[in-house]
């Protein structure tokens, strides 16, 4: 199915009645009605996160306090990187198709750039984001330049054995198998032959516009729309169509999602590697002018259709989203109109709902209460504030 069908049905599903409760899509303004007018005083939230124990070459997060623009600017997009930055020259790197197919393939970096062009705006957002007291920054707007992943699987002739497709990225660090096993391991991940064949799955050289920074994983990496971080491997060079499961470090030990649930009254832990987004939002900033104060934020992990915003233990009241001009891969922004607080310390929370009614969960619902892992924290987020 083409994307422009999948945002199709997305509208289609907007207009119907999937959506419980909050039916109608509410749009104001431009996306640009974000940078702070001058007079606008943005009030510090009193509760920020804690110190990046990281260099920014290996963690750079958004700062939310500052977030203006519904495009992220390169610089400021966050990055994460597991083992080294490899150097990769266009001279001698080589994408390879290779496994379980008839015809492999080797291609350059210009044969990439002469096939079919296609752009998605994807918000990425790292699994682990909002998980550890350190790290509410991990995400990020941007437009993904690059071809189509399936054609070029069907070009190599997936085998009738192929099940999965491995992304291999150029980085390597040492891991520990069994305390006793020692291996240099690349950075890899894997989907299924059938998530990797989604129309959506792009193999990106440009971002914003421009070449692919080396951070970001110049010259190639996959971009999994609607997949969190991890999968969206960056300095690609090798897709391998294996005939069994995939389960290296990033798939079966890390980036795991570790939970406690229930199963007919007895307690079970469960075991699954983190794959798509999840519905989530989050408060930005606050901001006054006057007396009139001002609430945004944004949305993302799966098509949105409102927000609500609690503030102290107040109702949930409805917030109003604002057209970024994306597809249903990017970040809504939402404004609240605060009207008039009382002087002093309050909370701010928000919940997200999607196109098919589901509504961003509380920190004490089962999914989040029962997770012993950091990973895919998508509960609602609750900032404290000074009022004057
Ligand atoms: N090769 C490689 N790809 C990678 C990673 C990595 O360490 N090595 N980190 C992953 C993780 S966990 C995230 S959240 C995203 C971050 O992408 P960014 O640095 O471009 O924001 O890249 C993913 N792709
Ligand atoms: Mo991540």
């Amino acid at each position: 199915m083409a994307r422009s069908d999948m945002s199709r049905r997305r509208l289609l599903k907007q207009g119907g009645s999937a959506v419980a409760g909050l039916s109608v899509l509410r749009l104001a303004g431009p996306a640009h009605a974000f940078q702070t007018p001058t007079g606008d005083e943005v009030i510090p939230w009193l509760d920020p996160p804690e110190p990046n124990p990281a260099p920014e070459a290996i963690i750079q997060q958004l700062d939310w306090e500052q977030l203006t623009s519904w495009l992220t600017p390169t610089d400021q997009f966050f990055a994460i990187k597991h083992y080294n930055e490899p150097t990769l020259t266009e001279r001698d790197w080589r994408l390879e198709i290779t496994g379980q197919v008839e015809q492999p393939i080797t291609l350059t970096l210009a044969e990439l750039k002469a096939r079919a062009r296609e752009d998605v705006t994807f918000t990425m957002e790292c699994s682990g984001n909002s998980g550890l007291p350190f790290f509410t920054g991990g995400i990020g707007n941007a437009t993904w330049t690059g071809t189509p992943l399936a054609s070029l699987l069907d070009e190599a002739g997936v085998r009738d054995e192929g099940v999965e497709v491995v992304f291999w990225g150029a980085d390597a660090g040492e891991q520990t198998w069994r305390d006793e096993i020692q291996v240099t391991e690349q950075f890899a991940r894997s989907m299924s032959l059938e998530d990797a064949m989604g129309p959506e799955n792009l193999l990106v050289y440009e971002m914003n516009g421009e070449e692919l920074p080396s951070r970001h994983g110049y010259p190639l990496r996959l971009i999994a729309p609607g997949w969190y971080g991890v999968a969206n491997v960056k300095w690609l060079t090798r897709i391998e169509v294996m005939d069994r499961r995939y389960q290296g470090h990033f798939m079966a030990r890390d980036y795991v999602t570790i939970r406690e649930e229930e199963r007919d009254g007895e307690t079970v832990w469960t075991f699954t590697s983190v794959t798509r987004d999840r519905l989530k939002s989050a408060p930005a900033r606050v901001t006054r002018r006057g007396d009139q104060h001002r609430i945004m934020g944004a949305a993302w992990g799966a098509p949105i259709t409102g927000v609500e915003v609690r503030i102290d233990d107040g109702p949930w009241r409805a917030a109003t989203l604002v057209d970024g001009g994306g597809d249903e891969y990017s970040w809504v922004f939402w404004t609240f109109d605060w009207e008039s607080p009382d002087p002093g310390e309050h909370t701010v929370t928000s919940r997200a709902t999607d196109v098919d009614g589901n509504v961003q969960p509380a920190p004490d619902d089962p999914s989040l209460a029962g997770k012993a892992t950091y990973w895919e924290s998508n509960g609602h987020i609750t900032r404290r504030v000074g009022i004057e």
